[in-house]
């Protein structure tokens, strides 16, 4: 199946339109003086020799700069302004100034240790770095049809050719990214030695012998290097005392488990961590970081599409089904292990533990999207949606300039939204999914369309006959939603409509006003872990002859849902996770005072959805009693967190 491009798109929703305008309003910009605040752009100036001090931030902040440059690419195709063209031709410029000139661009090393390159690659993320670049690079020129940053990503793409066409397992980099960049550089190139170094590092996955060793070496070597650093920064400080280093905003409180730097530790010895334990076609289990994991599976799943290498699906497809029967949290959050940032064993999902970073549900929907795409089953695209509106939605204020890095489902204090993070991977991750929702909506098969997101839009489908089409969608606050259609001529095409989950067997849907008869939907054996299954949703296929004014009027339900655990799941016998159609909601101390969020029982039979225009926006809260009738209101969980500090539980008593 084939994706439309992002210009064939265009957003109008009453609930995503504002979202993508904060972002390329306010967002966009207010990460950009972030950036140049936190040094990340600085270090760029430094490595061109344009300007004298310290390199600041993590030895993967150069990513931060290109991740931007993707977003504000990605932005353009919608809502291009002077003000951001303009920022993302300095930075470009500054790009090429500061690249070397085979291509290698890695501030860290060019800074710190020149004439060094390659050293530690299951730690120092140059590879990583490198991806996101080239990334960029791709964004820019699908967006713009420039070639000024295509050319700066295709010079270190053709380096890392030249450097790593068949290298060995150990060559292979510790973050995933590499991967899929290569594979969207090819796919926008047509050249194929990007395609086959994205196969080559794929393929050498989890062949390292002794890993454990390899690894310990490399932190030594990593360690060394960054006590070198330190001692730079020192010295400079030293023989500067003017100079005002700028300083980065601690992290969020995760609260942590008993015993979870033992398990980080066994996690990384054995390569499970970095995903480095087995070959990717005996990769079935969501395992390590969760942001590491998701990227590994988006590229596997593009290299199969790219290459037609069906040996790859199995893995994949059982990954998949293990998240999300017994390692996803009910937001669709990834990650229950804070000091791993990653995975934990089946069944383990408690709710403060959560560390569901941001990036690792957005990481998954790019996973999400290759599935669909690939197999053309509802599922993936059913999960998307709830990700999109749950756990990654989460991760960014109303404002678009305050961030949540680890999204916990319970929160007794200590986690707030921050204006900017010292490791601030996740705003430029969500600004560019921001600027993109368009592309999640329809894929193409031939003469079939599938819908796969109820999203209000507007779009030219390339079918045989060119169809004009436009959506309208009432959620998540209502269930109504319309598809207009315009072939240019009446024409015959098969027309894929996407029934959710949350609304399998109770969803109505009417052609030109005619009922239409429902398939029933699939009945998945085993019970998931979270509550939350997406494996129920499925297709309703109207294959006709359309004609332009050919209406489809879609009735989702939108009961509220008291979502269940699975009994393994410890800690959530009696407790409900509260759902509305795509939303989970959440109890928020700010709306509940005088309540005791975590021991509260809630009546459940007495919660309503009801209108509250003034609250967060304007949203739908639910509003009912406790079992001693205290008045209660639920918030949708993305939204909680708006109002300064607050207490939070997604499960609550019933
Ligand atoms: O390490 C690079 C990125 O920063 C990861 O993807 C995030 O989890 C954060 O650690
Ligand atoms: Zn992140």
């Amino acid at each position: 199946m084939d994706e439309l491009l992002p210009t064939q798109v265009t957003l109008q929703d009453p609930f995503w339109s504002p979202r993508a305008a904060v972002n390329a309003t306010h967002a966009i910009f207010h990460q950009w003086e972030q950036l140049e605040a936190s040094g990340c752009i600085a270090n760029f100036r430094i490595a061109a020799g344009e300007a004298a001090g310290l390199r600041e931030g993590w030895f993967f902040a150069d990513s931060d700069a290109y991740k931007w440059l993707d977003a504000a690419s990605r932005i353009t195709v919608a809502q291009p302004t002077p003000r951001l063209a303009a920022l993302m031709d300095d930075c470009i410029a500054l790009l090429g100034r500061s690249q070397m000139a085979d291509g290698y661009l890695f501030t860290y090393n060019q800074i710190h240790f020149p004439g060094t390159r390659w050293t530690n690659l299951q730690i120092e993320h140059e590879l990583y770095c490198h991806g996101h670049l080239i990334e960029a690079g791709v964004s820019h020129f699908e967006a713009t049809g420039r070639t000024d940053l295509l050319a700066v990503a295709r010079r270190a793409a053709d380096l890392l050719v030249a450097d790593f066409a068949g290298a060995g397992p150990e060559r292979t980099p510790g973050h995933e990214e590499i991967e899929l960049a290569l594979l969207r550089l090819y796919r926008a190139t047509g050249y194929a030695p990007y395609l086959d170094l994205a196969r080559h590092f794929l393929e050498q996955r989890g062949r390292t012998a002794r890993f454990g060793l390899a690894l310990l070496r490399q932190t030594r070597s990593s360690g060394r290097r960054r006590k070198f650093v330190e001692e730079q920064r020192t010295a400079y400080l030293a023989a500067h005392p003017q100079y005002n280093p700028s300083k980065l905003p601690p992290g969020n409180f995760a609260k942590r488990p008993r015993g979870a730097h033992l398990r980080w530790l066994a996690s990384a010895l054995t390569g499970k961590y970095f995903q480095q334990h087995a070959p990717i076609r005996q990769q079935t289990a969501p395992v390590g970081h969760s942001v590491r994991f998701g990227y590994l599976q988006t590229a596997v799943a593009m290299l199969h599409r790219a290459s037609g290498d069906a040996s790859l699906l199995p893995a994949l497809a059982q990954a998949w089904e293990r998240l999300v029967t017994r390692r996803m949290y009910v937001t669709g959050g990834l990650g229950a292990q804070p000091a791993l940032e990653g995975f934990s064993r089946d069944y383990e999902l408690d709710p403060e533990y959560a560390y569901a970073e941001t990036c690792a549900a957005l990481a998954c929907i790019f996973w999400n999207w290759q599935m669909a795409l690939i197999t053309g089953e509802a599922r993936y695209s059913d999960l998307l949606e709830w990700q999109l509106y749950n756990a990654a939605a989460v991760g960014i204020g109303l404002g678009g300039d305050t961030y949540l890095y680890n999204n916990p489902l319970a929160c007794r204090g200590g986690v707030t939204r921050q204006a900017w993070y010292a490791v601030p991977c996740c705003p430029s991750n969500l600004s560019r999914t921001w600027a993109d929702l368009g592309k999640y909506v329809y894929s193409v098969d031939g003469d079939d369309v599938y819908i796969h997101q109820w999203i209000g839009n507007r779009a030219r489908l390339p079918l045989g006959v060119p169809v004009d089409v436009e959506i309208a969608s009432g959620l998540p606050w209502s269930g109504e939603a319309a598809v207009r259609l315009a072939p240019e001529r009446p024409a015959e095409f098969g027309l894929h409509l996407r029934v959710p989950s949350w609304s399998a067997g109770r969803a109505s849907i009417r052609v030109n006003g005619q009922p239409v008869l429902l398939p029933a939907p699939p009945q998945p054996r085993d019970q998931t872990a979270s509550g939350f299954d997406p494996r129920t949703a499925h297709w309703v296929t109207l294959r006709r002859r359309w004609a332009a004014g050919d209406l489809i009027e879609l009735d989702f339900d939108l009961t509220v849902t008291a979502r269940h655990a699975h009994p393994r799941v410890r800690g959530h016998t009696d407790k409900v996770a509260l759902t509305r159609g795509p939303l989970v909601y959440c109890l928020e101390s700010s709306d509940n005072p005088g309540l005791d969020l975590f021991t509260a029982r809630i009546a459940l039979e007495s919660l309503r959805p009801e209108i509250a225009p003034d609250l967060l926006g304007g949203i739908v809260v639910l509003r009912g009693q406790t079992r001693a009738g205290q008045p209660v209101t639920a918030i949708p969980y993305a939204l909680w967190g708006n109002r300064g500090a607050s207490q939070m539980t997604v499960w609550v008593n019933s």
